[in-house]
């Protein structure tokens, strides 16, 4: 079981590990390179850089083929809803909100942009949900909410065709956060354009005038105080995907 000592003159050894360090250091160029491409681009054009578009393209499948459309989030009683329901995250959300000025803007095609102001909103139908609220934090909360179904307001504002696209992208109005999020999630029947928390209307900091409420997703979906919707059909930019969490962030 003797085993030889190899031994390895010491010129040998230092061309080792000359190899070694130009291995290593081409290697770390070669990741700077990618990474400053992915990420150094021009982010103007409000979609995801094509690297990482490729990257979700087996999720994209997924949500697509094996994701339900029609099945439903556990709901709970109203009863069971906090009273006092936390509040997180402030991007995009500056200052006070002034429905006199706001108007929701829904760009049916580049040039082509639908504006709803709020008070029209409140006159669609309405639907209620309450459901665990679950943060990637890791807490979570009976919430109730209420506002229109995105189906429904699809279908009000004849955006039916809109179905075909994969993906819908939503902004803030100073455009500081966005979400992407697949249609076939934005067409579960209990996502909904939510302007009421607790039966009362939507609280600043909770998202006024008007937010995204989608149970399939984490939290991090749920944007808050939508000012632009628009149809895709490649990713849409996704703040929290672009610092590395999961694009599609399913339950
Ligand atoms: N505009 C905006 N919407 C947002 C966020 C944000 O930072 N800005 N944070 C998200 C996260 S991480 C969570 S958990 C929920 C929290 O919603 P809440 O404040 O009603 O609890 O909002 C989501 N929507
Ligand atoms: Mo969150």
């Amino acid at each position: 079981m003797n085993e030889e000592i190899k031994h390895v003159p010491i010129n040998k050894l230092r061309r080792r590990t000359a190899i070694s360090f130009i291995v290593f250091g081409l290697l770390l160029s070669a990741g700077i390179f990618a990474f400053n491409r992915l990420y150094h681009q021009p982010l103007s054009e409000g979609y995801l850089q094509p690297g990482l578009r490729r990257s979700l393209q087996a999720n994209e499948w997924f949500f697509e083929h094996v994701f339900s459309k029609g099945k439903l989030t556990k709901s709970y009683d109203k009863q069971d809803a906090a009273k006092n329901a936390r509040v997180n995250g402030h991007a995009g959300m500056d200052g006070i909100l002034d429905t006199n000025t706001w108007r929701l803007k829904v760009a049916r095609a580049p040039g082509d942009t639908l504006t709803i102001d709020y008070h029209e909103l409140l006159t669609l139908p309405k639907t209620e949900v309450v459901f665990d609220f679950k943060c990637v934090e890791g807490w979570d909360q009976v919430t109730w909410w209420s506002g229109v179904r995105f189906a429904d307001f699809l279908k009000k504002y004849n955006l039916e065709a809109m179905q075909a696209k994969k993906y819908v992208g939503l902004i803030t109005p100073d455009r500081k956060y966005f979400v992407g999020i697949d249609m076939a999630s934005m067409m579960q029947p209990q996502t909904l354009l939510c302007y009421e928390l607790n039966g009362k209307v939507l609280p600043q900091e909770q998202g006024y005038p008007l937010r995204l409420i989608i149970p399939v997703k984490y939290g991090i979906k749920h944007l808050k105080r939508i000012g632009t919707l628009y149809f895709s059909d490649i990713p849409p930019r996704d703040y929290w995907a672009e610092q590395g969490y999961d694009y599609y962030a399913g339950l």
